[in-house]
């Protein structure tokens, strides 16, 4: 195999650890807190998870600490959605594990948690952990998306552990893996089974976090990655002004991804889907704000633009959301019946039987193309697949609707002309930034910390992630702790609470404030391609959301002065005083 310069140069890169980390192993001593409390509905989960509830938090400190010589076998599991950093989580499992014992081994289950399922694992050794370390992907191992969650995995999971002599288990995840590895670990101990289960926080999406976990890891690169290419589309857009680029972008639900990529590149409009939740703006309020904002940038003479959408949006809108529920619910029970339907308009004639009035509407009034995707396969748990609806591709065309209606009114003169785009996959296996790499080796290093102390039900937790990396506190904090109860098929389960945008957060406060200038005054700024060497202002400096929700910047600036602040260190032109 072929490999890069940039991928040569990444293997000799060495992880920034915080400074606790950075001794022998045997020099790591844990400091547990006070029993803890889990967010909400505090007795239903002491009951479901009777022996790993209420742990307390603890942090590593300097001391002694002989247990980490230990011989280990520990088993890991990339679970769901890649994440730039998921290798540097493994190099720090298996460094830590070597350190402290050499005889210690790493086990890698296949394709996610399937692999714990099935019994599917490698080895992993020098070579092959060194082919990886500081890259992008989860193709050391490979992911997948099956949980372990009916009675069947559960055992077939604890069969494989038993069978494998198996010390540990990292699992790899967001917060639907995470949720499982609370329950793989509190079946464990009820049966009686001797493995430890771990979790370390992962997803791009960026809504893992919580007081105790800062960010989930990969939301740094994939943003990064993101707002390079959107600074580029604004450079372009601002150079033919001609175009609107409307950009559509991961996150499955929350819409942090979409609001850290605006607070890097001050778009003109940012949509986040909690806000429209909250105020209940329907599609049209939607296509009208838009195309205020369309009509007024023409007045100047600018009919061009860039738009960021979060993915989730469609969810949060109050109509679509009523029509995608009731979708679910009729798939449920009907989809025998709907699978015997020829073609769309079939389906659709079928659909306006079957659905409320209201979302029959709703329905009638999408674009067909747009309406199909509503009607494509199911999720596993035979839901709406809402991350393959191009939103982008409705918005453009209800806008278009309307500003022809705006031009026949007279209260709109431009010519609008657009483009769509989609960023999600191009950023979830990009090379580790700095800060993802020494994130990801930090947690790692934790995990295997944790489990050399002997510790079940953890998530590895690394923090103080604005200071510089030898100042970050690492230690545990017990899974239980961040769940709670929630309504999912039919029933109350046990789940980790997912982190949505606050609307009375720094970072949103921050787009709110600046967007009516971005709105109307191009403002755009463009943070350009990642890079891993060089100042530290320009490899090392972490995301706008950390930096203002950890309270380490001010609101943005206002936005007239950031598009203009020259680099440090900028030269003035020739000739210029
Ligand atoms: P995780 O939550 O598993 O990390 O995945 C997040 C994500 O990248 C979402 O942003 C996106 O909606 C989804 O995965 C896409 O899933 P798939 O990889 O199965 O197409």
């Amino acid at each position: 195999m072929k490999i890069s310069a940039l991928q040569t140069a990444r293997y000799g890169y060495a992880p920034k650890l915080p400074a606790v980390l950075a001794g022998k192993p045997e020099t790591i001593a844990i400091e547990a807190g006070k029993p803890t409390q889990s967010i909400a509905d505090q007795a239903e989960l002491k009951k479901i998870f009777e022996h790993t509830y209420g742990k307390p938090l603890v942090t590593f400190v300097k001391g002694k600490n002989p247990s980490v010589k230990k011989e280990l076998r520990v088993g890991v599991i990339l679970s769901g959605g890649q994440a730039p950093g998921g290798h540097n989580v493994i190099a720090g499992i298996y460094d830590g594990l070597k350190k402290g014992n050499a005889k210690s081994r790493l086990f890698g289950f296949l394709g996610g948690p399937s692999g714990l399922i099935d019994g599917k694992y490698i080895e992993i050794k020098d070579k092959l952990m060194d082919e990886y370390r500081n890259t992008g992907g989860f193709d050391i191992i490979g992911s997948g998306r099956t949980k372990i969650e009916s009675d069947a995995q559960v055992a077939a999971s604890m069969a494989t552990a038993k069978k494998m002599k198996l010390d540990a288990i990292v699992i790899i995840g967001g917060d639907d893996s995470n949720t499982n590895a609370a329950l793989l670990a509190e079946h464990f101990m009820r049966e009686g089974q001797n493995t430890q289960v771990i979790g370390v926080p992962k997803t791009i999406d960026g809504d893992l976090k919580n007081a105790m976990i800062e960010t989930s890891f990969g939301f740094d690169t994939a943003t990064k990655t993101y707002a390079e290419v959107i600074g580029n589309i604004e450079r372009d857009a601002n150079s033919a002004k001609k175009y609107w680029h409307f950009i559509k972008l991961m996150g499955r639900s929350a819409s942090h991804i979409a609001l850290e990529c605006a607070l890097q590149t001050q778009p003109n409009i940012c949509l986040i889907s909690e806000e429209v939740e909250s105020k209940k703006m329907t599609l049209r309020q939607i296509t009208d704000y838009l195309c205020s904002v369309i009509a007024k940038r023409a007045e100047n003479g600018e009919n061009f633009g860039v738009i960021l959408i979060p993915e989730g949006l469609v969810e949060f809108v109050p109509e679509m959301k009523r029509l995608i529920a009731e979708l679910n619910d009729l798939m449920a029970v009907k989809a025998a019946e709907f699978n015997k339907l020829a073609g769309f308009d079939a389906q659709a004639d079928w659909l306006s039987k079957n659905l409320s009035k209201a979302s029959a509407e709703t329905f009638k009034a999408l674009p067909a193309a747009i309406a199909q995707q509503f009607l494509m396969d199911r999720d596993p748990h035979g839901n709406v697949q809402v991350s393959r609806i191009e939103t982008e591709k409705l918005l453009i065309s209800l806008v278009e609707t309307k500003l022809a209606a705006m031009k026949k009114a007279g209260t709109y003169k431009g010519s609008f002309s657009s483009y769509n785009h989609f960023f999600g996959y191009e950023g979830r296996c990009a090379f580790p930034s700095n800060f993802d790499a020494d994130y990801c080796y930090s947690l790692g290093y934790t995990a295997f910390i944790l489990i050399a102390n002997g510790l079940t039900g953890y998530l590895s937790s690394v923090r103080n992630l604005t200071a510089p990396a030898k100042e970050w506190i690492a230690g545990g904090v017990p899974l239980t702790m961040m769940m709670n109860m929630e309504q999912r098929h039919g029933s109350k389960k046990p789940v980790i609470r997912k982190a949505l945008v606050e609307l009375d957060g720094k970072p949103f406060k921050t787009l709110a404030k600046n967007r009516p200038v971005w709105e109307v005054k191009t403002s755009y700024t463009f943070p350009g391609a990642i890079q891993y060497y060089g100042p530290d202002e320009v490899c090392n400096e972490p995301t706008q959301t950390l930096l203002l929700e950890r309270g380490r910047k001010k609101a943005a600036a206002p936005a007239k002065k950031a598009a203009m602040k020259k680099p440090a260190g900028a030269k003035k032109p020739a000739g210029k005083k």
